[in-house]
């Protein structure tokens, strides 16, 4: 397959509700298209996931239009064949920049599966044709907002809740919320790495709340800490931010200082590289589940296609459309009793909505020839 075009489009889409985590409040998502064209005229379409600013990560998504214009970009159009497969070879020049990778490849992915009628699920290997899904919700104004928040995503029928917590919002909003949803349901917390080692005792006195899993409890290097932490407490720990690759998903459970695995595919550089912590982890008896980004329905619908993989035991941060966002860029993701379809389609399955493109975009495409 020959590339022969590819455009960026920058775009801005409110929240339907602020989004606080550890890090900082959202208010809206600065999204980053991918568009490729081949030469034989199929288009692919990927969403990058890095935000606005580099908080979640050391990327941002104007470091990743940056080095997409000026490195991945001219290295793709440069093949006279490419496929996701081959797809590295061309830009591992580049060192890091995951994110960035990893929307050029759902793009060449999406592009070369939409040629050959093959849907992201039928290729990543997806064995479900529904997906049990899950909702991160944000540090609130109080903890009856929270309750508030918590209760509607229940009654939508969300299988799984996860709470963002930081030093000062843990034990009493998680108490608060296990009260609330009884012992059976599905309780986690995610700190987006604010605690350090001296925290040990303070996160212990979450093992009084029957948590699924602590995600991401301090800072991504620190796989040394994860490993005194899970020997510490009880509940077991999920690494999200410091697990970039299979390598460092395979030592990390090595060292045991994880037992459950969020995999993010932009986070990792791609779908395919998720596939391999999949497997690594498989292998291992490590369950995983698919994290999110606040993705638009570009995103998601790939996201919802790797979730539906044999290993994918847990409920992701795969939400509705409308968790996040009014109108969706692609046809939303409705929730059915707790879990969305997997689609079908060729590619993504999903159209991306041009006129949307165009209507919210903060300035014209870039077009890379
Ligand atoms: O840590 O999982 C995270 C959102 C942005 C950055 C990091 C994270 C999150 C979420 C929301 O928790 C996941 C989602 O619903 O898309
Ligand atoms: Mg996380």
């Amino acid at each position: 397959m020959k590339i022969a075009r590819i455009s960026l489009h920058r775009l801005a889409m409110p929240l339907v509700r602020p989004f606080e985590t550890s890090f900082g409040t959202q208010t809206e998502r600065d999204v980053l298209l991918v568009h490729v064209v081949t030469a034989d005229g199929v288009e692919g379409w990927g969403e990058c996931v890095a935000g606005a600013d580099p908080v979640y990560s050391s990327e941002y998504v104007s470091g990743c239009e940056h080095v997409i214009e000026n490195y991945l970009a001219p290295a793709v159009l440069a093949a006279p064949d490419i496929t996701a497969e081959t797809l590295d070879a061309h830009v591992r020049f580049v060192v890091g920049h995951r994110m960035a990778k990893a929307v050029v490849e759902a793009a060449v992915l999406d592009a070369q599966l939409r040629a050959s009628g093959i849907s992201f699920g039928r290729y990543l290997g997806a064995v479900r044709d529904e997906v049990d899904c899950g909702v991160s919700v944000g540090i609130a104004p109080s903890i009856d907002e929270l309750l508030d928040e918590v209760s509607g995503y229940v009654s939508e029928g969300y299988r799984r809740i996860k709470l963002k917590i930081k030093p000062g919002w843990d034990l009493e909003p998680v108490g608060a919320v296990r009260a609330l949803l009884g012992d059976d349901a599905l309780l986690q917390v995610d700190a987006n790495t604010a605690y350090t080692l001296a925290d040990i005792d303070h996160l212990r006195e979450l093992d009084a709340f029957g948590l699924l899993l602590i995600e991401q409890p301090f800072v991504e290097e620190d796989i040394a800490g994860h490993a005194v932490l899970a020997a510490a407490i009880d509940t077991p720990v999920c690494l999200d931010e410091s697990i970039t690759s299979a390598a460092v998903a395979s030592d990390a459970i090595d060292r045991d200082a994880t037992s459950i695995v969020n995999v993010k595919p932009g986070r990792v550089g791609g779908y395919l590289e998720s596939v391999r912590i999949h497997d690594v982890c498989l292998a291992r008896d490590v369950p995983v589940w698919c994290g999110g980004m606040l993705e638009t329905g570009v995103g998601r619908a790939a996201n919802v296609a790797l979730a539906a993989l044999p290993g994918f035991t847990l409920p992701g941060d795969t939400s509705a459309s409308r968790r996040y966002y009014a109108e969706d860029l692609t046809e939303p993701f409705e929730l059915v009793d707790g879990r969305l379809r997997v689609p079908t389609g060729p590619g993504t399955g999903v159209t991306v909505r041009r006129e949307l493109v165009a209507e919210w975009a903060t300035r014209p495409p870039l077009l890379l020839l």
